[in-house]
């Protein structure tokens, strides 16, 4: 496996050099954070950004993401036109060298939390949702004001608009936008040499009155299914799928392992504190609702060789940045996760 982490880009407070000194880190996953969304990705950025990661050291393994443009998502007759860009944008990351993209197909809002700040006893925090707390949200009278790392995306009319056209769609609809995006983006990403893994929905149900297809390990097996290429594969995040108690993540990773579907591995662990409700917590098994060290053994057994990263850490030792994303709490959980592949990898060696 290919151990990376994530960087922002020039403005991230973590830089480069730090990442390099964590042990067994090799790899870089960022993206293109100037282009808006719907236009072509320029091959001169990722060149670019290629450059800057490997005159650190470093190899540029993962773009995440290429957003996808609410219009595609929705089905309307404007999404060829951002397909087409799309494909532009596969083309040039495979001309770049970058072998992996990581993208999502939820509506309106990315990952969601309702508390950006969820305090621990020992001073640290972390990201939280409560599904209590997110009832309380009016988005149509108070658009995204009131919702966590939202607040300054959308115009209150905007976002309204928008949420009127997804409530009206259905799960169905989304499926079937979906289907066309991966027939049209597929081929390209499979001539590029550009794998692709749908990243799950964050969390994995539906949220606002807003279809959420990419919840459950057949929502993903249903995928994979709709074109059948290496290069239309999943990114398995163990915390997005590990909210919902009823997704036996080494089984998903068994099952698409099986078929060489994995792309890409985010690696975190939560807490489930009641229905639809949880906290991030560290990346220890014992201290989440995941067993991290099953999901390593499955990734193993099945010869999973691609790019992995820690996801979301805890903010700890007073550092102060992206919510989840600290140099500090990630470099902690990315030498966990090194350990459980020794682990894994030994037993399988000698046992399995
Ligand atoms: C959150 C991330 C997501 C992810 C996108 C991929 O921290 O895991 O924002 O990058 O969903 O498109």
């Amino acid at each position: 496996m290919k151990v990376t982490m994530r960087w922002f880009g020039a403005d991230d407070p973590v830089s480069l050099a730090s990442i390099r000194q964590v042990p067994g880190v090799t790899g870089i996953v960022s993206a293109d954070y100037d282009t808006p969304v719907g236009q072509v990705v320029p091959y001169a950025s990722i060149a670019q950004l290629r450059n800057t990661v490997t005159a650190e050291g470093l190899d540029l393994d993962v773009i995440e993401s290429i957003p996808v443009h609410e219009d595609i998502k929705l089905g309307l007759p404007t999404r060829d036109g951002y397909i087409d860009a799309y494909c532009e944008s596969i083309r040039n990351l495979g001309r770049a060298g970058v072998p992996t993209l990581c993208y999502n197909f939820m509506p309106v809002f990315d990952w969601t939390r309702t508390n950006l700040n969820h305090p621990f006893a020992d001073g640290s925090h972390a990201l939280s949702f409560d599904y209590e707390d997110l009832a309380k949200i009016d988005l149509d009278a108070e658009g995204a004001a009131h919702l966590p790392g939202w607040s300054t995306v959308y115009t209150p009319e905007h976002l309204r608009h928008l949420l009127q056209q997804f409530r009206a769609l259905g799960t169905d609809a989304m499926w079937d936008h979906l289907a066309y995006f991966l027939k049209r983006v597929i081929p390209v990403a499979e001539e590029s040499g550009v794998k692709m893994g749908i990243h799950p929905d964050d969390p994995p149900w539906s949220i606002l009155g807003l279809p959420r297809i990419v919840t459950d390990e057949r929502a993903l097996e249903r995928i994979i299914d709709i074109v059948d290429s290496p290069a239309n594969g999943i990114t398995v995040c163990t915390g997005s799928l590990g909210a919902l108690q009823s997704n036996d993540l080494p089984q998903i990773v068994r099952k698409l392992g099986a078929r060489d579907r994995i792309n890409f591995v985010h690696m975190r662990n939560v807490a489930i504190t009641g229905k639809k409700s949880f906290h991030e917590a560290p990346h220890l098994s014992c201290l989440g609702s995941v067993d991290m060290y099953a999901v390593m053994k499955a990734l193993v057994a099945s010869g999973y060789d691609g790019p992995l990263r820690p996801d979301h850490g805890r903010m700890i030792w007073g550092e102060e940045g992206r919510p989840g994303y600290g140099l500090f709490d990630r470099s902690l959980g990315v030498m966990y996760l090194q350990g459980l592949m020794e682990g894994a990898k030994s037993q399988f060696n000698s046992r399995w």
